[in-house]
C-alpha cells in the first residue's frame, strides 16, 4: 500500500508517513513526484468526481475551475490556533489551546479521517529549491484539489526529497478534509467538515494540524500556516523576518534597480500594486515583480537586507481584478490555471464581478446555478481566487528565483483609511517606522466584518498570520533593526482618501507610481522632503505630475495633517496598545508621547488662526 519512492531517504519522514497512515486509515497512499503527468491524472480524476470543471481549452488552456461547498470559502480564523505550551507565548491576539489537549483532540479527529480515500504525501519547497533562506515542508493530505494547488503555489514533488536528503529537517503538515468514506458511499464534489474545522499550529514543535476545510489557507498549508505563522516563530528563534509582504523591483530610466517590501492588510489591493504597470510620464521605469504576498528576510554579510517570496505562484482574489486594475495579473491566469468559486460561462470560460464593464448575459453562478444580470446574487463569491503560476506573470522579475534573494532598500506600510492618514509619508528613524507599522489600521469595507468605517488595527497587516505573541513580534522588529547598519527606509502610504462628498481623492492603481518613484528617490537620497509633525512628507514639486492632471489644491486634501484629529488616531493606539500591555517594548510608549508632543499647537494660535491646527506640505513645518 505505501509505495515510497527510491529517492526517499529521511527515515523521519518515513516513520511520520507511516504513523499518519495507520492513524488515517486511507485505502491508498500516493507519493507525489511533482510530475506534469501526475498533475494532468489528478485533474482527470476530479473532473470525473464533478470537483474541477474542464475549461474551454482554446479561451483558457489547461485549466480548471472549482465550486466550494458553501459552508468552505475562507479562512476560518475564529477556528486557528497557536498552540504553544504557555498561554502567555501565543499572546492575547491569537486563539489558544492547551497544546496536549489538542494533540489528543486532533488523534480523535484524524482517526479513520481518511477512510475511503488516498493519502498524498506532497515534498515541497517554500523558496527556490536549495535556497538557503528556503524551508522544507511534508504535507500529507486527503484532497487533490490540494495536491494540484501546491504544484502551482510552490516547488513541489520528487526533486525535494533530494534536497531534504538523509537528515534534513522538515516542517510536517497535517491535512484532511475531514469526510472520510464509508464502502460504497458516494463522493460529493467538495468534501469537508460542515461541523468541525481546526487550523492549528504547534510553534515549539513547528508543526501543523488543519482539519476540516479544503480551502486555500486552511488546505495550502505551505502558504499562510507554514510561510507565515511558523516561519514567524523560526524568524524570531534565528533572527530573520517572516513577512506579510509583495516584493516588487523598480527599475529606473539608467537601469538601476531598486526592490522594496510592502504590507498592506486584506482588500488594500497588495498584489496590483506588486504588479503595478507605470502610467504615462513614466517612460523608461519599470516595475517588477517578485512576490505578491509573502517575504522572508535576512541580514546578510554586506550588511544589506536580502528577501525572497517563498511562493511559487499567486492565490489572488478574483473579483475586482481585469485588464484594466491588474493585465498583469489577467495573463498569469490566461492559462495553467485552478480557479474556485468563479463564474462559469457557456463557452467554458470564466468571469467574476469586475472583470468586464458589461456582465455577461449567463452564466452559471459558483453554487452552480444559472445566473444573469438581473440576478441579485452574486455570480463570483467576493473570495473567489485563481491559483497561477508566478512565471506567467509578464512582470515578473527575472531575479524572482535567485536563492540568495533580492536587496531590500525599503519598506511600505499601508491600510484603507478615508481621512486622516495622509498618501505617502517617511518614517524618520527605524523605531518610528516600526511605530507606523504596529499601529496600522484598516477601515472595514464589508458589512460581513462588522461596522463599516471603522479602523481594526493590524499590526504589520500581520495579526492572523503572527504565531507568537504580537507585542514580542514589535519587540524582535526593534531588535533587527538594531543589528542593520544602514537599514531599509520606512514609508507609509494610503490611496483611500476620500473628500467630503465620498469621492476617493487619488487615482490610485497604475498612478500610485508616483508615489513609488518617490519613496525610490528618497532611498538614494534623490528627492526632496519636508517635515511634518507625524513623518517625513513630500512636498507637490517634489512628485512627478507628467501625463496626470491632479490639482496642488487635490494633493493638499491628500497630505494634509489635521492636529485634532491625529490626536485622536494615536490616543487611540492606546486600545491596542494596553491589549498587548505585558510584553509590549518601551519604545512604543515613547514614541507615542513624541508623536503627541509633536502635534501640540499654542491655543492662542488656534483661536487667532484655525487654519494653524492643521499642517500641509505646501505651507511646509
Ligand atoms: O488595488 C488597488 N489599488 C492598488 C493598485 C496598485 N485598489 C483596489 C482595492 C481593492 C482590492 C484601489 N482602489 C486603489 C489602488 O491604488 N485605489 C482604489 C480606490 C479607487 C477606486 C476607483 C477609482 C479610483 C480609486 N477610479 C475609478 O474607478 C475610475
Ligand atoms: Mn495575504
Amino acid at each position: 500500500m505505501n509505495n515510497p519512492p527510491t529517492n526517499l531517504k529521511n527515515q523521519a519522514l518515513r516513520a511520520w508517513v507511516d504513523d499518519m497512515a495507520a492513524l488515517c486509515q486511507p485505502d491508498k497512499i500516493h507519493w507525489c513526484d511533482g510530475s506534469d503527468a501526475e498533475y494532468d491524472m489528478l485533474c482527470g480524476q476530479m473532473v470525473e468526481a464533478g470537483t474541477f470543471i474542464k475549461l474551454n481549452e482554446e479561451k483558457r488552456p489547461n485549466s480548471y475551475l472549482a465550486f466550494s461547498d458553501p459552508s468552505d470559502v475562507a479562512r476560518v480564523e475564529d477556528r486557528t490556533f497557536i498552540c504553544s505550551k504557555r498561554k502567555e507565548d501565543a499572546g492575547p491576539t491569537n486563539n489558544w489551546l492547551d497544546p496536549d489537549e489538542m494533540k489528543a483532540k486532533l488523534q480523535r479527529l484524524f482517526d479513520g479521517s481518511m477512510r475511503g480515500r488516498t493519502m498524498y504525501v506532497i515534498p515541497f519547497s517554500m523558496g527556490p529549491l536549495g535556497s538557503p533562506i528556503a524551508q522544507v515542508g511534508i504535507e500529507i493530505t486527503d484532497s487533490p484539489y490540494v495536491v494540484t494547488n501546491m504544484k502551482i503555489m510552490t516547488r513541489m514533488g520528487s526533486a525535494v526529497l533530494d534536497v531534504l536528503g538523509e537528515n534534513g529537517t522538515f516542517v510536517p503538515c497535517m491535512h484532511s478534509v475531514g469526510a472520510p468514506l464509508e464502502p460504497g458511499q458516494a463522493d460529493v464534489s467538495w468534501p469537508c467538515n460542515r461541523d468541525e474545522k481546526w487550523i492549528v499550529h504547534f510553534p515549539e514543535e513547528r508543526s501543523i494540524w488543519s482539519y476540516g476545510s479544503g480551502y486555500g489557507g486552511n488546505a495550502l498549508l505551505g502558504k499562510k500556516c507554514l510561510a507565515l505563522r511558523i516561519a514567524s516563530v523560526m524568524a524570531r528563534d534565528e533572527g530573520w523576518l517572516a513577512e506579510h509582504m509583495l516584493i516588487l523591483g523598480v527599475e529606473d530610466p539608467d537601469g538601476q534597480k531598486t526592490y522594496v517590501a510592502a504590507a498592506f492588510p486584506s482588500a488594500c489591493g497588495k498584489t496590483n500594486f506588486a504588479m503595478l504597470i507605470p502610467p504615462e510620464g513614466f517612460d523608461g521605469w519599470k516595475v517588477t515583480t517578485v512576490g505578491d504576498d509573502i517575504a522572508w528576510i535576512k541580514l546578510a554579510k554586506d550588511g544589506k537586507l536580502y528577501a525572497i517570496n517563498p511562493e511559487a505562484g499567486y492565490f489572488g482574489v478574483a473579483p475586482g481584478t481585469s485588464y484594466q486594475t491588474n493585465p498583469n495579473a489577467m495573463e498569469a491566469c490566461r492559462r495553467d490555471s485552478i480557479f474556485t468559486n468563479v463564474a462559469l460561462l457557456p463557452d467554458g470560460d470564466v468571469w467574476w464581478e469586475g472583470m468586464t464593464d458589461e456582465p455577461p448575459a449567463e452564466a452559471t453562478d459558483w453554487h452552480g446555478n444559472p445566473w444573469t444580470p438581473a440576478s441579485e446574487a452574486k455570480a463570483a463569491h467576493p473570495n473567489a481566487r485563481f491559483t497561477a503560476p508566478a512565471n506567467l506573470n509578464p512582470a515578473i522579475d527575472p531575479d524572482w528565483e535567485k536563492p540568495n534573494g533580492v536587496p531590500i532598500s525599503a519598506f511600505i506600510f499601508g491600510g484603507r483609511r478615508t481621512n486622516i492618514v495622509p498618501l505617502v509619508m517617511q518614517a524618520t528613524t527605524w523605531h518610528h517606522g516600526v511605530y507606523i507599522a504596529a499601529t496600522m489600521g484598516s477601515e472595514t469595507t464589508a458589512a460581513a466584518f462588522g461596522k463599516m468605517g471603522v479602523v481594526r488595527r493590524d499590526p504589520f497587516a500581520m495579526l492572523p498570520f503572527c504565531g507568537y505573541h504580537m507585542a514580542d513580534y514589535i519587540s524582535h522588529w526593534l531588535n533587527f533593526g538594531r543589528n542593520i547598519p544602514n537599514p531599509p527606509r520606512i514609508f507609509a502610504v494610503n490611496w483611500f482618501r476620500k473628500d467630503d462628498d465620498g469621492h476617493f481623492i487619488w487615482p490610485g492603481f497604475g498612478e500610485n507610481m508616483r508615489v513609488l518613484k518617490w519613496i525610490v528617490d528618497r532611498v538614494h537620497g534623490r528627492a526632496y522632503s519636508t517635515e511634518s509633525p507625524i513623518g517625513w512628507m513630500p512636498r507637490y514639486e517634489d512628485l512627478n505630475w507628467e501625463g496626470l492632471e491632479f490639482s496642488r489644491e487635490d494633493f493638499n486634501k491628500l497630505m494634509t495633517v489635521n492636529a485634532d484629529l491625529w490626536k485622536e488616531e494615536i490616543l487611540s493606539h492606546d486600545e491596542l496598545f494596553i491589549r498587548l500591555y505585558d510584553r509590549l517594548p518601551k519604545e512604543m510608549i515613547f514614541k507615542k508621547e513624541l508623536l503627541l508632543s509633536a502635534l501640540w499647537r499654542s491655543p492662542t494660535h488656534w483661536e487667532l488662526d484655525p487654519d494653524k491646527v492643521t499642517w500641509n506640505p505646501a505651507r511646509g513645518g
